[in-house]
């Protein structure tokens, strides 16, 4: 099934200076980029897009984390995209991530994990629709979407 996931590269990933090589896992997957920007991430923005984290222990450090420094929100699109970009961002913790994988790569401490991705359909519509109006979604073809897809 064709999906939209909401992916958003971490303050550190910016900071760090790797969002192109993260970026290039998608692309070279062949994911789909429609939807794409460099935000400064406020409290408020980072206390709804994490509420079901709110009574948990490391909520206020997450909070500070996201809003440190700005960070990347994307839509990606592709078949079954919402569970494939998962597997490409790898396990919460980036010490149990398989080497491969972009948190398994990229990244050593959980409070530093570098990439946010949707978990599910419903939590991809609810974040795209968190930070992004529905005309700064890209609807277009890629022309090698024969060569991608059979
Ligand atoms: P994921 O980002 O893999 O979906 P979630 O939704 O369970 O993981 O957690 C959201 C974010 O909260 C994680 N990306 C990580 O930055 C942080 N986090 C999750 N669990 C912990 C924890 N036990 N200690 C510190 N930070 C955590």
């Amino acid at each position: 099934m064709m999906e939209k996931s909401f992916v958003m590269m971490k303050p550190d990933t910016v900071q760090r200076r790797i969002m192109g090589k993260v970026l290039s896992r998608f692309e070279e997957k062949g994911l789909q980029l429609v939807g794409m920007k460099l935000i400064q991430i406020d409290e408020a923005l980072a206390k709804e897009h994490y509420g079901e984290h709110a009574e948990k222990p490391f909520f206020n450090d997450l909070v500070s984390y996201i809003t440190s420094s700005p960070a990347l929100a994307m839509v990606i699109k592709g078949e079954d995209s919402i569970s494939l970009i998962r597997k490409i961002v790898g396990a919460t913790n980036p010490k149990e991530a398989d080497l491969g994988t972009v948190r398994g790569d990229f990244a050593l401490d959980m409070g530093r994990n570098v990439i946010h991705a949707s978990d599910s359909p419903a939590s991809a519509e609810r974040e795209i629709s968190l930070f992004f109006d529905e005309d700064e979604i890209c609807e277009y073809e890629m022309v090698d979407n024969a060569w991608i897809y059979e």
